[in-house]
């Protein structure tokens, strides 16, 4: 690996007691999954994921979006967990053991966290794992894969939709309150694989910087939030994140 991680940093870490960990889809790139700003490829490669992610998208052509939420929910089934996820499923681990907290909060809506053994993940954009009613918002229970039907349909006579958050939508009242209350309280704010530009989850890390508290950025790429991090670790979280547990002993 050729990111290095400063010592002040390993122990800021090492030291932390209330740990923030925010990740985008970048976190999630190394399992072979598209980010969101990538160019879609294929039959998707002409529309722009922020297009399709709104609920005017939806409500124009709910087969259309059905379609693109169910490809990339079996796209995530097919895919694992990446080393970046399970050094955050460790990370989580030491601090839990140790006596302290760790607040995992996720734009991810592929589920990986959970299945490198993370806990009580905050998925503040939803999940395509929990899908339901647009209309009478019912849960959908045992959804075949794929779906049968696009768009599938509810007793109600509405459509399920994916169980996530649109543009235009506003997020969980708990969820982004319990973020919050973390970002307020941490001794440390790990930001990794984000772009930072979607609110107001790219504006939960000034909760931090405005404390005087080290805030660290873990991304190939430099984002809007590179000036403000106390470090920028500059390389895949695949790579960096496991280097930085190990530094620590997890
Ligand atoms: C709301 C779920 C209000 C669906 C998503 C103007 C100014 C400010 C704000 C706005 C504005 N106009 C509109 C808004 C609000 C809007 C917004 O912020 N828009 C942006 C575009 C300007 N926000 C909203 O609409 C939010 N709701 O504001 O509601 C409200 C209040 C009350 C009542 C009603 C309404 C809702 C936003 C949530 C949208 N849903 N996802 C789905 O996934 O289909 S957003 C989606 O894009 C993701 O969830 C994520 O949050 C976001 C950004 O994606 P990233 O995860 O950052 O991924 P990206 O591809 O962008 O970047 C990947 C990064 O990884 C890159 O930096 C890359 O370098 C890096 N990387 C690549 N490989 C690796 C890597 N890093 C590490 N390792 C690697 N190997
Ligand atoms: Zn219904």
């Amino acid at each position: 690996m050729n990111t290095e991680i400063p010592e002040a940093c390993i122990q800021a870490i090492a030291n932390a007691r209330h740990i923030v960990v925010l990740t985008g889809a970048g976190v999630s790139a190394e399992s072979g999954i598209l980010t969101f700003r990538d160019a879609l490829e294929g039959l998707w490669a002409k529309y722009d994921p922020r297009e399709l992610a709104t609920p005017e998208a939806f409500e124009r052509d709910p087969e259309l979006v059905s379609r693109w939420y169910d490809m990339r929910r079996l796209m995530c089934r097919d895919t694992s967990p990446n080393p970046g996820h399970g050094a955050i499923a460790d990370l989580q681990r030491r601090t839990e053991r140790s006596g302290g907290t760790f607040t995992l909060l996720t734009q991810n809506i592929d589920g990986l966290h959970q299945r490198a053994g993370a806990s009580d993940v905050i998925e503040l954009h939803g999940s395509l794992w929990k899908w339901r009613c647009a209309s009478c918002y019912t849960p959908a229970t045992d959804l075949p894969e794929p779906l049968a039907e696009f768009p599938s349909p509810c007793a109600c006579g509405g459509f399920l939709r994916p169980g996530v958050v649109w543009f235009g939508e506003a997020l969980s009242h708990d969820d982004l309150t319990a973020a919050a209350a973390a970002c307020d309280a941490c001794d440390v704010f790990l930001s990794v694989g984000t772009s930072g530009v979607v609110y107001p989850v790219a504006g939960l890390i000034d909760l931090v910087s405005v404390r005087g508290a080290p805030t660290i950025e873990v991304n190939p790429d430099v984002t809007p939030q590179s000036g403000q991090v106390t470090w920028s670790l500059r390389g895949p979280a695949g790579e960096v994140l496991p280097a930085l547990v190990d530094s620590i002993g997890a």
